[in-house]
């Protein structure tokens, strides 16, 4: 093959490629000068590297890597699952670890043709009010509790885009109930309740708007709110909402079961980037959930714009909240998983706050100052965003505008914090590039286990194959079992996963079929039984008007009609249900030209509603591979013109 020919080829050996990681390299400064970090002194004295020096570096680095406990041999199954977000692609994904092989993606936010989410009778009611939204954000999601462990029942999602909340179900891993939170604007920051069990999900209003928002009011930046949301896990409505000075960003919950704790970068209520980063310090939120459920109790609570949603007074001098100002703009909130400690990332400070959760009630008892609740400060790095913990009193913290993370101990910060002379920071590890969230597995609960961790960096820059202006993002797996941090995979990623966690597969028993009584279907069986039909045995054409409703089976590799006929204009629901009784047998079923696509998996009942306004023969197709004869799984719709 000539050179040419292999684009790799063309990639020219004496290239300076920058050091990746050394403070002094080109790649630091121009990274540094492009976002933007004014504290950052240029570096003098860049030493580039050429391509071959690089790669030799890199070969040694894979080779320390040694035994690569991250490869699991074809047919070996992992050891965890990883639920990360997609972003502004707004769904979830289900990766398994060490791997980092992606096993599945669940639409939430976005409309998906494979599975007709977004697109399925079903789908558009448990979307609800938003069912028209095609497009969502999401960041943060975190699976339910009992006793501060995964219970494997539920995980939950926020979307920044339109203020939404929704919850998938992991026996079936399919989103059941999605919320859209009123009073607040971008729902961000998102956890759950971790003790006793996870009754709330807990999420903030990150931007403040005027808390009765009508265009009565507007410039008025005095009217402006950000609110704290506590949302009831198992009807996925808003229990209450609680008013607090500054915005809202990340949150957290103890494991007590009475404390929230959440981030403000805006305490000054800025709109523009220089009025919100002026203050030299904003604030961390502690909410009592018991006096918040006394207070509602009481009834001392108002309601806005025209929902019955009860909303708190949390605002300064309140006894529902303390303010504990922290250094510049906070990001990440982390609580430790021995319960001790909230951890909240300074951003634009190099320093996180250790809060001490057991300084809390005194807190609240007006027994101490907010600034006495902090128990260490510890300088890491430029740009803490985010912190994950092991099993052995270590945090991990992402520094964004360094690309690193710090590996540090909790308990050495404190010691250094009260004069003492300790280094706290282990080690500091190069990640490719600016990373945001880390997570370590299990390392929001109890059973953190100083196995993994996984750093989420938004820039992969040289570290894959070109492939056009936009670049995937990197999550770099980090084996973090022994003393020393070591990389061991690099997993390009398509927009944005924000925040992942790591479940130890034991929590999880997925379904392999759908059960006939599933409640994501029951109102399209209860559909069918209000026309006399039985969805399980039925092949019927009903004509109701205007509406004509198209009721088949499925069973390999047939339908249960393989025609049917409807007038133009005619608007049709199909609704198809899949008898085939065995794992990973799931049809499809697409009405060509017309924009309709779903899933059925095995045992389940799926329906699509369109309107017929093409004349003439309209096939229809099964779009998921399911036999040897799935090509000839298919059947006509005539439609008689007008
Ligand atoms: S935020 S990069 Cu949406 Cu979780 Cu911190
Ligand atoms: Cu049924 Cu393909």
């Amino acid at each position: 093959m000539d050179k040419n020919e292999n684009p790799v080829d063309q990639i020219d050996d004496n290239v300076e490629i920058p050091v990746v990681g050394k403070k002094e390299s080109t790649l630091e400064v121009s990274r540094r000068g492009f976002l933007g970090a004014g504290a950052v002194a240029t570096a003098a004295g860049a030493v580039p590297m050429t391509a071959a020096m690089f790669a030799a570096s890199a070969k040694a680095q894979a080779a320390d890597a040694g035994n690569n406990k991250a490869f699991v041999h074809p047919g070996e199954l992992d050891e965890y699952y990883g639920f990360w977000s997609g972003g502004h692609s707004g769904e979830v994904r289900i990766m398994g670890l060490p791997s980092m092989r992606e096993l599945m993606r669940i639409p939430v936010f976005n409309t998906d043709s494979a599975t007709g989410w977004g697109l399925t009778d079903e789908s558009k009611r448990i979307k609800g009010d938003s069912a028209h939204l095609h497009a969502g954000d999401s960041h943060h999601p975190h699976m339910s509790m009992t006793d501060g462990r995964y219970n494997g029942k539920y995980v939950f999602i926020n979307d920044k885009a339109n203020s939404r909340v929704a919850r998938i179900r992991c026996d079936v891993m399919k989103t059941d109930k999605m919320l859209t939170v009123p009073n607040v604007q971008a729902i961000h920051g998102l956890r759950v309740q971790k003790v006793p069990y996870t009754k709330y999900v807990i999420c903030n209003g990150e931007f403040e708007i005027p808390l009765v928002n009508d265009g009565s009011t507007m410039e008025d930046v005095s009217t402006y709110r950000s609110l704290f949301n506590v949302i009831d896990a198992e009807t996925m409505e808003v229990t209450f909402q609680v008013m607090v000075d500054g915005n809202l960003d990340n949150t957290d919950a103890d494991y007590d079961g009475r404390f929230f704790a959440s981030t403000c970068y805006n305490s000054e209520m800025g709109m523009t980037l220089g009025e919100m980063v002026s203050a030299e310090r904003d604030h961390v939120v502690v909410f009592d959930l018991h006096a918040c459920e006394k207070a509602l109790k009481a009834g001392k609570f108002k309601t806005y714009n025209g929902n019955k949603v009860p909303v708190l007074d949390g605002t300064k001098g309140s006894q529902l909240t303390r303010y504990i100002p922290v250094p510049k703009s906070p990001h990440g909130m982390n609580t430790s998983p021995n319960g001790e400690y909230f951890v909240a990332n300074g951003k634009l400070s190099p320093t996180v706050s250790v809060i001490s959760i057991k300084k809390l009630p005194d807190l609240f008892a007006d027994k101490i100052k907010p600034r006495d609740a902090i128990v260490a400060e510890p300088e890491l790095g430029l740009g803490p965003l985010h912190t994950a913990f092991d099993n052995k009193g270590n945090a991990y913290t992402t520094l964004f505008l360094d690309s690193q993370i710090a590996k540090w101990n909790v308990e050495e910060a404190i010691q250094a914090y009260q004069g003492k002379k300790v280094n706290y920071i282990r080690q500091k590890l190069d990640v490719h590039y600016q990373p945001g969230h880390n997570h370590t597995s299990a390392g929001e609960t109890r059973d953190a286990d100083g196995k993994w961790l996984i750093s989420l960096c938004k820039f992969s820059k040289d570290r894959f194959l070109p492939v056009g202006p936009l670049r995937p993002e990197n999550d770099q797996l980090i084996d973090i079992s022994g003393d020393e941090m070591k990389l061991v995979h690099d997993g390009p990623t398509y927009a944005e996963p924000h925040d992942c966690m790591i479940v130890h597969r034991s929590k999880l028993k997925p379904k392999k079929l759908w059960t006939r009584d599933d409640p994501i279907f029951a109102d399209t069986i209860a559909m069918a039984k209000k026309d006399g039909v039985n969805v399980e045995t039925d092949n019927k054409v009903i004509r109701d008007g205007n509406k004509v409703r198209v009721y088949m089976t499925s069973v390999a590799p047939m339908f249960g009609l393989s025609e049917f006929k409807v007038k133009q204009g005619n608007e049709v629901t199909i609704v198809v249900t899949n008898l085939d009784n065995i794992e990973d047998v799931t049809h499809g079923f697409c009405m060509t030209n017309h924009g309709v696509q779903m899933e059925v998996g095995p045992q389940a009942t799926s329906s699509i509603t369109f309107t017929a306004n093409q004349p003439g023969v309209q096939w229809f197709y099964c779009n998921w591979f399911c036999h040897a004869l799935h090509m000839e799984m298919r059947g006509r719709m005539f439609v008689e013109p007008k």
